[in-house]
């Protein structure tokens, strides 16, 4: 199979650029374009492979023996080039590697661990739309969806109070770096040496609060499944994939109700659909839109032949929009049936912290239902620019108290 040359009579090659500012700015006609192009495509402009049907997007994640993540989730090839940061252990790794971290991740993030933090979570919900409210106008990025997270997240992994806005900058890096090394990238990266250090100093285990979960981790190593090398690594892996994607994820909610007033009057009058109407935001709009994968060997895929160590884009959110899965995809309907979407990935890599990022989601969207009768945009949003991740660095709504 191989080595027959005409597979590849089939594949398309196409010069669309995933990381251009026109693509970053409105994604969705490019999506429409590359899914139409075929099941895998080739990127001239940075000589890899791409895909962005719902099919073989899934069939990807699902594959881990042919399509692994040891190479990095971004561009680059670690196999060929080194990294700015040692790898994670759970994101940039394969089993049998990957399997014992994950393993490690799953129970510290068991239900019971995370049902004692819920109440905080609201409370701390109800202060800032509360607060929000006061202001009547505001900015919902600078007064809901990045300090929220910010707080509640950071005090469930049990770092310190101070200086937690360094999170976004880290954050920033870890995403933004998975894109080529374009401007984007370079700016991001800028701070490294300031902001990594101050990371892994906040991963250590003394730096931690008894009882949170970044501790809990730590009693793995204690018990022997992993190094204390490893177990800092993984406190990383919270502080890494725990901010930016919740930010952003609540950013594009906020924007989605605003945007479609019909929508939270729906949610209004059935307030129990929070986690559905939240999985369709993930659906519409996710805010981690892209990453790769890395072939471990050669392989047959949809037609095309591809080699080893090859890179391959998949686009979540082309795959979250694509026809040939969705009824109207282009509509946000907190209404309809959102099983299989892969906002948060699928397969073996499928985000482990998924439970504790509904339950803030879901927090904070049921102290604004139970206070907020309207959302609406107050001015026009600002989008992000951004590698791999959608959203709004600036959300001018006013929201309308219940009375
Ligand atoms: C979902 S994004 C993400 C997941 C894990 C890590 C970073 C980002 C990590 O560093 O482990």
């Amino acid at each position: 199979m191989l080595s027959m040359p005409h597979l590849n009579e089939t594949a398309v090659i196409s010069d669309i650029d995933p990381f251009s500012r026109e693509f970053l700015a409105d994604p969705y006609p490019y999506h429409e374009q590359l899914r139409d192009l075929g099941p895998v495509v080739r990127l001239a402009r940075y000589d890899v492979w791409a895909t962005a049907r719902y099919e073989q997007v899934s069939a990807i994640l699902n594959d881990w023996q042919n399509f692994g993540s040891g190479g990095g989730v971004g561009l680059a090839n670690f196999h060929t080039e080194g990294n700015w940061r040692p790898p994670s252990l759970l994101l940039e790794t394969d089993p049998p590697t990957h399997t014992r971290a994950r393993t490690v991740m799953n129970r510290v993030l068991l239900p019971k661990n995370l049902r004692d933090l819920r109440d905080g979570f609201y409370r701390d919900a109800v202060r800032m739309v509360d607060r929000a409210l006061e202001l009547g106008t505001f900015d919902a990025v600078a007064e809901l969806s990045q300090p929220y997270p910010l707080k509640v997240f950071p005090d469930a992994v049990g770092i310190a109070a101070d200086e937690r806005e360094t999170l976004l900058p880290y954050g920033n890096m870890v995403f933004n770096t998975m894109g080529p090394k374009n401007d984007l990238y370079q700016a991001a990266l800028a701070p490294v040496d300031k902001v990594l250090p101050w990371v892994m100093q906040r991963c250590a285990r003394g730096a931690l609060r008894p009882g949170s979960l970044g501790a809990e981790v730590y009693k793995h190593a204690d018990s022997g499944d992993i190094t204390e090398a490893e177990a800092a690594l993984l406190v990383r892996s919270f502080l890494s994939a725990g901010i930016d994607t919740t930010v952003h994820a609540l950013g594009n909610a906020l924007l989605c109700f605003a945007e479609n007033p019909g929508e939270w009057q729906k949610l209004r009058q059935d307030p129990s659909k929070v986690r559905q109407a939240f999985d369709e935001v993930m659906r519409f709009e996710p805010a981690f839109q892209c990453y790769f994968r890395t072939t471990t060997r050669e392989t047959e895929f949809s037609g095309t032949a591809i080699g080893s160590q090859e890179k391959i884009y998949i686009s979540i959110a082309a795959a979250n929009r694509d026809p040939r899965r969705w009824e109207a995809p282009e509509r946000f309907d907190i209404s309809r049936k959102t099983a299989g979407h892969v906002g948060f990935g699928t397969g073996i890599h499928g985000c482990v912290g998924q439970m504790i990022a509904r339950m803030e989601i879901e927090a904070l969207l049921t102290a604004m239902l139970e206070r907020v009768a309207a959302i609406e945009l107050a001015g026009k949003p600002e989008r992000l620019m951004h590698n791999t991740l959608r959203a709004v660095s600036k959300l001018p709504v006013r929201m309308t108290r219940l009375h």
